[in-house]
């Protein structure tokens, strides 16, 4: 199961509404377990993983073990259920992990199987699997995706200077490591302060991965954000959104013929209407967002409560005290996340906390 866990992850973030799901085939042999068939949710969310891995088994499924990441699915989309192909294969034993909360779906794939006279054993590695399959299980139960607030900060607590743009606080290992939670997620977010500040590109830089990027999204009300930025510049090769004001009709029409798409919501005098912005990405199918700051926008989604995970990535220079402190720092979480893990990356450390419970 942790082999088809990790094996789910190679599509994470290009599902879609959909979750990355893995399946392994195994055949219990002489000299030991041999893996037959693998299978994960293709790109855009079907064919799913069973199907997959089946097709690759072929007549070796018979009497093995399907090793499912998410419980199989028990309704006809454009394919038959997955539970109904996994009974037809000969399958002889499921082992699942995290069950799925969909309506169509919950409890109804295992028990189809079981009905089929198929050896069903369930939650193996369940709370592995659902960290994998966080952003998707976040959307079903919250109807929004999984926040993931991401920061640099130095080793005095700051995220920057003030006015002086991007200023660099960690080092390649832990920039590759961002890179690649940009490739793994749908969306991330900035204010149109760093927007404005650093001219950022938020796209996935990593050799090969570069189709990963998450569609990018800036907190612009008032449409500030200039027609010659790296963001808008590159619209038509990677999705952008603007969260912009109802009544900013008019001056939306030159970003649009750059290729950007907008949010329109309602702020009603907030400065940024966070759970109406939410609702409205997981209905996009949305299921994983990073918030990268800055100072602002970050505060305004703690003080939304709706950070399900942090993301610290903590540099070994210190800025001093023309710096922006940083809202959140290891020795000051919000009440209610705990440490996850923690790592180093060369000279940085990292820290990640998830929402207890
Ligand atoms: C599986 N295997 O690999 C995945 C599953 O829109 P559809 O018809 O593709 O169905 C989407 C639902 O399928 C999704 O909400 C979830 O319940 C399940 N995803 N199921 O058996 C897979 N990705
Ligand atoms: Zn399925």
């Amino acid at each position: 199961m942790a082999a088809a866990i990790r094996y789910s992850r190679r599509n994470l973030g290009l599902t879609g509404t959909n979750p990355s799901v893995g399946t392994l085939i195994v055949r219990e042999e002489k000299d030991g377990p041999r893996i037959v068939g693998r299978g994960v949710t293709h790109v855009g969310g079907r064919p799913h993983a069973e199907p997959q891995a089946l097709d690759e088994a072929g007549e070796l499924a018979r009497g093995a073990t399907a090793y499912v990441t998410l419980e199989p699915c028990a309704h006809h989309g454009r394919t038959p259920p997955c539970a109904e192909t996994l009974i037809s294969s000969g399958i002889k034993r499921v082992v699942g992990a995290a069950s799925d909360p969909d309506p169509r779906v919950s409890g109804r794939g295992y028990a189809m199987l079981r009905e089929a006279g198929i050896e069903v054993v369930e939650n193996v590695l369940a709370e592995e699997a659902a960290d994998q399959l966080r952003g998707y299980l976040n959307r079903a139960a919250k109807k929004r995706p999984e926040v993931i607030l991401k920061l640099a900060l130095s080793a005095d607590g700051k995220i920057g200077i003030e006015g002086e743009g991007q200023v660099p606080i960690t080092g390649a290992i832990a920039r590759r490591q961002v890179h690649r939670l940009r490739a793994e997620s749908d969306a991330i977010l900035i204010g149109i302060g760093t927007a404005l500040a650093d001219d950022p590109e938020l796209t996935c830089r990593l050799e090969g991965l570069e189709a990963r990027s998450p569609t990018r999204i800036v907190l612009d009300r008032n449409m500030r954000l200039p027609l010659d930025s790296r963001l808008v510049k590159s619209a038509r090769q990677t999705a952008l959104l603007l969260t912009s004001a109802a009544d900013c009709e008019m001056a939306r029409q030159p970003f649009a013929d750059l290729g950007v798409g907008f949010i329109a919501v309602d702020v009603e005098g907030r400065e940024i209407a966070i759970p109406e912005l939410l609702e409205d990405l997981a209905e996009r199918g949305i299921s994983t967002l990073i918030v990268e700051g800055g100072a602002f926008t970050a505060e305004a989604f703690l003080a939304e409560h709706v950070v399900d995970r942090l993301a610290l990535y903590v540099g070994p220079g210190q800025i001093g005290a023309r710096g922006i402190p940083a809202p959140v720092t290891p020795q000051d979480v919000p009440h209610g996340m705990v440490l996850k893990r923690e790592a180093r990356y060369g000279p940085d450390r990292y820290f990640e906390y998830v929402r207890e419970g």
